[in-house]
């Protein structure tokens, strides 16, 4: 259809362009038969002029000028006629074209509208798919949002509970900082009283200070007339107990003439070095008796024991009543104090000069406040010199009285008030009173204070003797005595 349209197209062009050609040539001419031509043109001279319209005037003047100008020859009348059937195959060209070109234009217009159809379609779908993704698009947006939204809401939540958490906690914290000013203010309050308190027990102190520095003046002045006293009534005891010995030695010569007389013959007699001697000499009753001891330079008055377990007991210490104070010094306990006939301690200088001369066995007798009897015994007795601080040395101890030795049988050195051979970082004979063999302090202390019925408990400086009644026990009545070995 399209080449169809080109060729009558082409051909239409060649045809106008020879006619505009031949235009050209005939103006040229048209000067010389311009006249002419009027003239035949107003008589009606035309031969071909129907069918011919557009150009018969320009025929009729091509085959007239035939005649006027003879030069032109069969070639000019050769070309018109040529261009007569030109024009009238153009007309018929015309003619079948135009149906024709109604058709292509026709089917152009429908290919057009085809195609414009087609494409609108394309272009409808385009656009379907476009709405279609943009309704993705804005759906995604909107779930986006909303998300978005919904994480705006739940942030805008947290942020209220942090929120009302803060102000909790703040809160608390002026509740804590109300009650720390609450406590601060009793703290010191409690302070305050705390102060007066100590001021009042400072003021107590002093004056408890100050009543027991009168109360020790008060003591010691006591003390004082108590030594006056207990010195009176020594002399007088000393002066009775001369009497007695007198008499005791009287009666003692009146026997022993009456055991000479009974035998017939007069023995030599021989001092008594302790009471195993007197008993051995025949004298089996407990009292006292005047003793001769090795290297003493005058003769001493003891209580011998010829009761206990078979007699001849030289008594070294004896309390029973609590009469003898025997917190003493140490030049006392070294020459002894009170009354064989009572309590009394023999005294350091003569036990170490009785046990310096052989071998003595050591006895305890104890009793307690409820009656009941005790001993302890000790195979080897002696104490060192005064050099030595009448260290005391101890072997094989057997008795009722504790299975334990209540005396220091690694040995311990003797100690007073006024000299302190413990070996205690303290002052044991300070503390629990007396003079003994203290060890630090050590289980015993037959020198401590003597405490009556009902006072005896919870007393450490009593009469104690542990392994018996106990560490606080103070102990009714003591009396320790000595025996030779081999008696
Ligand atoms: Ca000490």
């Amino acid at each position: 259809m399209y080449i169809d349209l080109s060729i009558y197209l082409s051909i239409y062009l060649s045809i106008y362009l020879s006619i505009i050609y031949l235009s050209i040539y005939l103006i040229s001419l048209s000067n010389i038969c311009l006249s002419q031509l009027h003239s035949w043109a107003d008589s009606g001279f035309v031969v071909a002029k129907s069918g011919i319209n557009c150009i018969g005037h320009i025929c009729v003047l091509f085959c007239h000028c035939k005649y006027y100008m003879p030069q032109l020859g069969g070639l000019a009348y050769n070309v018109i006629c040529f261009v007569l059937y030109l024009l009238q195959l153009e007309n018929y060209i015309v003619e079948n074209m135009k149906s024709e070109m109604a058709q292509i234009q026709q089917n152009a217009v429908q290919n057009h509208t085809a195609t414009m159809l087609e494409i609108g379609t394309s272009l409808l779908s385009q656009t379907a798919e476009q709405t279609r993704k943009l309704t993705d698009v804005e759906t995604q947006v909107l779930n986006q949002t909303s998300r978005l939204e919904i994480q705006l809401l739940e942030n805008s939540l947290s942020t209220y509970k942090l929120e009302k958490q803060l102000l909790q906690q703040t809160n608390e914290i002026l509740k804590i900082h109300e009650k720390n000013s609450l406590l601060e203010h009793k703290i010191l309050e409690m302070e305050g009283k705390h102060k007066e308190e100590l001021d009042t027990l400072k003021e107590e102190k002093e004056n408890l200070q100050g009543l027991v520095t009168r109360q020790t003046y008060i003591i010691q002045e006591l003390e004082k007339q108590l030594n006056r006293a207990t010195t009176n009534n020594s002399v007088l005891q000393k002066q009775q107990l001369e009497l007695m010995d007198t008499v005791h030695n009287l009666v003692n010569l009146c026997t022993k003439e009456g055991v000479l007389l009974k035998g017939g013959k007069r023995e030599e007699e021989k001092p008594f070095r302790d009471c195993a001697d007197v008993y051995q000499a025949g004298f089996n009753k407990s009292g006292i008796y005047t003793i001769y001891i090795n290297n003493m330079p005058e003769p001493k008055k003891v209580f011998c024991n010829m009761d206990v377990n078979g007699g001849g007991w030289t008594v070294i210490q004896h309390r029973e009543d609590g009469s003898l104070d025997f917190q003493r010094g140490w030049k006392e306990y070294k020459m002894g104090f009170g009354n064989p006939s009572g309590e009394y301690w023999l005294g350091n200088e003569f036990i170490f000069a009785i046990t310096s001369q052989r071998q003595y066995m050591l006895r305890i007798e104890l009793m307690d406040w409820e009656g009941n009897r005790a001993y302890s015994q000790y195979d080897r007795f002696h104490i060192g010199n005064e050099k030595q601080n009448y260290r005391l040395y101890l072997k094989g101890h057997t008795g009722t009285a504790g299975k334990q030795s209540s005396l220091i049988l690694h040995g311990a050195d003797f100690s007073t008030k006024d000299a302190d051979n413990d070996n205690c970082m303290c002052k044991c004979a300070l503390m629990l009173t007396g003079g003994w063999w203290f060890d630090a302090c050590g289980p015993s202390n037959l020198n401590g204070m003597f405490y009556t019925a009902g006072q005896n408990h919870g007393k450490l400086n009593g009469i104690k003797w542990h392994y018996f009644k106990g560490p606080s026990y103070s102990l009714r009545s003591t009396t320790m005595m000595i025996r030779p070995l081999d008696f």
